[in-house]
């Protein structure tokens, strides 16, 4: 019996989690899971990153997917969820550009290649806790690919960052997706500032060791680079 329980608990506790294994353009979804969009590590256990300075933070993959979506610059994107997203935290958007000689089915994501597209801030909800865009959604938070993104092949990257139990270190959960794309009808913008992942984060940002039961909701620091929106 106790076994059993613990079982059920266990099961209980990884439908919590989730994975965003299709990215929808401007409505229109991946025609199945993982096509465009990197298989990650979590697949099945549904278990988000910890470590903020790991080398899973970057895509949490190991493996490329076979397809490169197009997007349209000025679309508006978002990823499917496999569980609703109930934990509160940031959901942030990067691009990274593949470089030239190199191709999205390849790319792996490495060097100071990424830029900040997008990203949440809290709000307080009747309880006084804060709570974030898209929490207990089916989808993740929607953002827009800057219309002034240069044309080209580019990694997207999403990050959802559960903070629940964030005022212990490497206790933040990322849940993270990465998509292989190509960016069309851009325009001449300089994205910026470029980091590197892992490196743009610290196991004690402010945004990634912290406690969300005691900070108002403009407090909140989102972890990684400054927005560029076009
Ligand atoms: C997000 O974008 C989709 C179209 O891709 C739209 O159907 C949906 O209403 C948008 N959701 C929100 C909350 O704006
Ligand atoms: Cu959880």
């Amino acid at each position: 019996m106790q076994l059993l329980t613990g079982l059920l608990l266990a099961a209980t506790a990884v439908q919590a989690h989730y994975t965003f294994p299709r990215l929808v353009v401007n409505g229109k979804s991946e025609e199945k899971d993982w096509s465009a969009t990197r298989m990650t590590k979590n697949a099945q256990s549904k278990q988000g990153v910890e470590s903020a300075t790991s080398g899973d933070i970057r895509c949490y993959t190991s493996q490329t997917a076979a397809n490169v979506a197009t997007v349209p610059a000025g679309s508006t994107i978002h990823y499917i969820s496999t569980q609703q997203i109930n934990h509160p935290g940031p959901t942030q958007y990067y691009l990274a550009k593949v470089p030239a000689g190199s191709s999205a089915k390849t790319f792996d994501g490495s060097g100071a290649v990424w830029f900040k597209i997008a990203t949440t801030m809290p709000t307080v909800d009747n309880n006084k806790q804060l709570v974030w865009p898209g929490q207990n959604a089916y989808t993740t938070t929607n953002t827009t690919i800057p219309a002034s993104t240069p044309n080209g092949e580019y990694l997207l990257r999403v990050e959802q960052i559960a903070l629940h139990m964030a005022s212990q270190p490497n206790k933040a959960q990322f849940y993270i997706a990465c998509s292989q794309i190509e960016i069309t009808g851009g325009g001449n913008g300089t994205p910026g500032p470029l980091v590197a992942l892992p490196g743009a984060y610290k196991t004690n940002d402010p945004g990634i060791l912290v406690n969300l039961y005691s900070m108002q909701p403009n407090e909140y620091k989102p972890p990684g680079p400054a927005v560029w929106s076009g």
